[in-house]
């Protein structure tokens, strides 16, 4: 009760804010795009994760607040950025379970950007395999056929923790695994057979690969040799917030 009570509060007081996460092109380091990701302030105005924020998206009606919001302001976000002339390539934005028990999750996206007049190229969805399991699946295939046909890149979150088969990456047009953190964290120069396993399936699907959680050189080292695209992790950059962005992208070139 206290929890919902501090996210209907973060809400209206505006203290919900994304930050953003690098994502580099392993084989050439470069920043190629971002994920945004909640972060919220508390009546001491501390800075917290989305963790102390987790009945709120047990609730349906906040959840989908929340998602708006992070949409309206990853939008006001990237109309900066372009305004100053600043390539930030692809934001990803998470997608709660929530977002896909109703039908117009598609058509929020879809709005908002025709009416900021970005094109949905800048825009990534992230869902986690969660969201094809139970009885919403049916609205689950339509939505994201939707954005997909209408142009954003739809990514598979956690790829490998959950119960997602090969059937689902069949079913539903994803653009992008996101390997989990769970199987970067084991890695070092010896062999990783479910790493590699998951990289050449994806590469044979033609799907892009993200790999999460990469801290190490090692880590990137290796995955790079056995093509995975991108990565994401505190070895290129922890999620910072929006004004940041800009720096650290004139710091690479
Ligand atoms: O950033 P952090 O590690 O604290 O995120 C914790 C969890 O919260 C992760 O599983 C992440 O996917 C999720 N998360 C972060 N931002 C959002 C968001 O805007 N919406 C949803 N639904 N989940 C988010
Ligand atoms: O569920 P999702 O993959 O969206 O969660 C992303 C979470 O992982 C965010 O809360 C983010 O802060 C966290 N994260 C991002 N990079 C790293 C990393 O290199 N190591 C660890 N341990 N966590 C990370
Ligand atoms: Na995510
Ligand atoms: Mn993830």
């Amino acid at each position: 009760k206290r929890a919902l009570d501090s996210a209907r509060l973060a809400l209206r007081m505006d203290r919900i804010a994304p930050f953003y996460q690098p994502k580099v092109c392993l084989a050439t380091g470069m920043v190629k795009g971002f994920e945004a990701l909640l972060r919220w302030h508390d009546h001491g105005l501390r800075l917290q994760s989305p963790s102390a924020l987790a009945l709120a998206f047990e609730d349906a009606e906040l959840s989908i607040q929340i998602t708006d919001k992070m949409l309206d302001s990853v939008i006001r976000d990237c109309l900066e950025w372009k305004a100053a002339g600043i390539e930030v390539g692809r934001i990803a934005l998470n997608a709660s379970s929530a977002d896909f028990r109703r039908r117009d999750l598609a058509d929020r996206i879809l709005a908002r950007l025709g009416k900021a007049g970005l094109p949905t190229s800048c825009l990534e969805l992230e869902v986690t395999e969660t969201v094809f399991l139970g009885k919403h699946s049916g609205i689950v295939e339509s939505t994201l056929e939707t954005l997909s046909d209408a142009g954003i890149t739809i990514a598979l979150d956690d790829f490998g923790t959950g119960y997602a088969s090969l059937t689902h990456l069949q079913q539903f047009p994803v653009n992008v695994l996101k390997i989990d953190r769970s199987f970067v964290a084991g890695l070092s120069q010896k062999r990783a057979p479910i790493v590699d396993a998951l990289l050449h399936m994806a590469q044979s699907l033609d799907i892009e690969t993200v790999a999460e959680g990469v801290e190490t050189l090692e880590q990137a080292a290796y995955l790079r040799a056995q093509g995975c695209v991108m990565g994401q992790g505190y070895l290129f950059g922890r999620p910072i917030a929006a004004s940041c962005v800009p720096l650290v992208l004139a710091h690479q070139e």
